[in-house]
């Protein structure tokens, strides 16, 4: 077999190799379906470093391999193999070309990096705190804390990432890009994410025991929704009166009073509370009482002290005490407001009017 037959088996084989390990890459690290522009420009970079390792990796072998089969010393053969000097031509070849890859390559990470980092029109800035080990996100533009990131589909986002401990770092699969939380530094990172959905943010900078743990949840939905959350969000007790707090609490607590305390003279499992504020109520001992603040208070604490007329003790839960107790104490740490739940009631009940 001729030189120039040798040369066309090997090519042959070459590309051949090449398709089959490129197939096996891209099977093997698989990464999931792409939800961001910035996916786009990573995803082709990342083929095409795996077409060049195949082919390289392919045209190693292949050499290797066809030689040692090919060349390999017949039995009855008893020759030294030729000396060969070195070849001037395909030692320039093979440190110019290998050359000329790598910094192609490399320019080319410098443009699609240049592409996803740059500043786009219209960008929503949202804060990034990382801590050992949770996260959390703040819309500045509108004072919104939040412990799951919302983003609105197509739009471009600025994520200003701070830690308040150690190193972390943001990674959504889904989005591609990443990058380190730095304490005492702020870091960015654009996202413009295309495709509604949930995903995961996961810290991949081990940063201690609960590393694996330091997980949250990203919402990527329309743009009615994001207004939603963001009026959910928003939402503050102490922002309201406290009469409407007091109606809010009568149908959350849980179970809700509007279960059993109808607001239009109906009669449910417990007295209606139309017209109940300083009512006159007969209690199953035949006492009269006035429905004040205190009778109101305590027939919430305790509910079995007095027992209207017509009505069995143990059916109004016992326990609201401790739920309110909770309550107050929650709207007391998330937004810094002494509330009295009870007294909040009673300003509702109040407005029952007859
Ligand atoms: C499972 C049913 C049930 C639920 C839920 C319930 N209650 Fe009652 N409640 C009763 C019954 C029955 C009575 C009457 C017996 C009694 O006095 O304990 C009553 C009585 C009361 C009274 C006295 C009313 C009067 O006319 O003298 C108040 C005040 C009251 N409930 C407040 C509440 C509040 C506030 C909630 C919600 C946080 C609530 N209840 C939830 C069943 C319920
Ligand atoms: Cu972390």
């Amino acid at each position: 077999m001729g030189k120039f037959k040798h040369a066309i088996a090997v090519a042959v084989l070459t590309v051949v190799t090449a398709a089959g390990l490129y197939f096996l890459f891209s099977w093997m690290f698989a990464l999931p379906d792409p939800a961001s522009t910035q996916a786009g420009p990573i995803d082709i970079m990342f083929q095409s470093h795996f077409v060049m390792m195949a082919i390289l990796f392919a045209f190693i072998m292949v050499m290797v391999l066809y030689s040692v089969v090919v060349f390999r010393r017949r039995p009855d053969d008893t020759e030294d193999g030729p000396h060969v000097h070195g070849h001037t031509g395909l030692e320039i070849a093979w440190t110019v070309i290998p050359t000329l890859v790598v910094i192609g390559f490399g320019i080319y990470g410098f443009v699609v990096l240049g592409e996803i980092t740059s500043e786009q029109d219209n960008e929503m800035t949202v804060s990034v705190v990382g801590a050992q080990w949770s996260w959390s996100f703040e819309y500045p533009a509108e004072d919104i804390r939040s412990n799951r990131l919302v983003l609105p589909v197509n739009q471009p986002v600025l994520l200003e990432l701070e830690s308040v401990d150690v190193l972390h770092s943001f990674w959504v699969p889904e989005f591609r890009v990443k990058q380190d939380l730095v304490p005492g530094t702020v870091k960015t990172l654009r996202i413009t994410p295309t495709k509604l959905g949930s995903y995961r943010l996961r810290c991949a900078e081990i940063c201690g025991q609960g590393h694996a743990g330091m997980l949250a949840n990203v919402e990527v939905v329309s743009q009615a929704d994001f207004e939603q959350f963001l009026v959910d969000s928003a939402f503050r007790y102490s922002d309201l009166t406290p009469e409407e707090r007091g109606e809010k609490f009568y149908l959350e607590l849980s179970p809700a009073c509007s279960g059993c305390h109808s607001l239009d003279g109906r009669v449910l499992a417990g007295p209606t509370w139309q017209g109940i504020y300083l009512r006159e109520e007969t209690l199953a001992d035949g006492s009269v009482v006035i429905v004040d603040d205190e009778y109101i208070r305590n027939s919430i604490l305790n509910p079995n002290d007095h027992i209207v007329a017509g009505f069995s003790p143990n059916v109004m839960p016992q326990d609201y005490g401790e739920q309110i107790a909770a309550l107050e104490e929650q709207i007391l740490a998330s937004e810094g407001a002494e509330i009295d739940v009870i007294a909040d009631l009673i300003a509702f009940m109040q407005t029952l009017d007859q």
